[in-house]
């Protein structure tokens, strides 16, 4: 099925906004821009943001971060269409995790179109998330699978975790996983881990190709991190991922 035509099966509007947009833009990448200063951060999406339609970041590990970075990234997202994703990994209880979402340092609810959360909590977690999220229009995704090496996120856990989601498919808009895990075309699939080279480094990440993951595993997003900003040249490798999640997604739909 087309992202085009997945929007009617999801009520989430970050949701339909990120299939509309996949489709018009024609990409399933997500960078992620795992730097340490604002100005590369700044930088690299400027550069690469007309290649992706997901920016996903780790703002706590931005040294120099202010409220400037916030405005600049969302004028960035408005200048080249991609949704911005805070890859903040909630894991703790639902009252916790609401005033971490909410408030302290980074607000995140109130720039991220999309983060994500552990399910080792239990569905609290989610529901924590979403009082403070929906109101926002925004969207939760779980971690239903790591790519890691020895990750606990299989089997049992991993199932668990799909039916939480089915729970609340108002506002969790799909998962962190290696594969397609359910059927209903509403969710969507975004696997990290991606790399035009298989192989590991050396602190546990294992990487796949953009063709394996987005057309024999079916998931849908390729996350990208160093295979893109510690090249060279990052804008022509962007395109170079861009260009086989793309294919790989066209081969698929034959
Ligand atoms: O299981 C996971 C989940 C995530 S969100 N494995 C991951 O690697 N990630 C994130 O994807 C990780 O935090 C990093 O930001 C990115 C992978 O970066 P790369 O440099 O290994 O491509």
């Amino acid at each position: 099925m087309k992202y085009s035509e997945r929007i009617k099966h999801t009520t989430n509007p970050t949701a339909q906004n990120l299939f509309r947009l996949m489709d018009e833009k024609k990409t399933n990448l997500s960078l992620a821009v795992d730097v340490t200063t604002k100005s590369e951060l700044i930088l690299l999406a400027d550069l690469v943001g007309p290649e992706i339609c997901i920016l996903k970041t780790h703002i706590d590990i931005v040294e120099d971060y202010d409220n400037d970075l916030i405005i600049k990234l969302q004028h960035l997202s408005e200048k080249h269409n991609f949704l911005i994703f805070e890859d903040r990994k909630f894991a703790d209880i639902g009252n916790t995790v609401k005033h971490q979402y909410q408030d302290g340092v980074y607000h995140i609810a109130d720039w991220a179109h999309i983060t994500n959360a552990h399910t080792v909590p239990g569905s609290g977690i989610i529901a924590g998330l979403r009082e403070v999220g929906m109101p926002k229009g925004r969207g939760l995704l779980l971690l239903a699978e790591m790519s890691s090496k020895g990750n606990l996120a299989t089997g049992d856990y991993t199932q668990e975790s799909l039916k939480m989601a089915e729970e609340h498919k108002d506002f969790v808009i799909g998962f962190i996983t290696m594969r397609k895990l359910l059927d209903d075309p509403g969710f969507i699939n975004m696997t990290p881990g991606v790399n035009l080279q298989t192989g590991t480094d050396n602190l546990g990440q294992q990487f796949k190709t953009p063709d394996l993951v987005i057309r024999e595993n079916e998931s849908d997003i390729i996350i990208v991190g160093r295979g893109i900003y510690e090249a060279d040249d990052p804008i022509t490798e962007a395109q170079k991922y861009r260009t086989a999640g793309w294919q790989a997604y066209q081969r698929r739909l034959l």
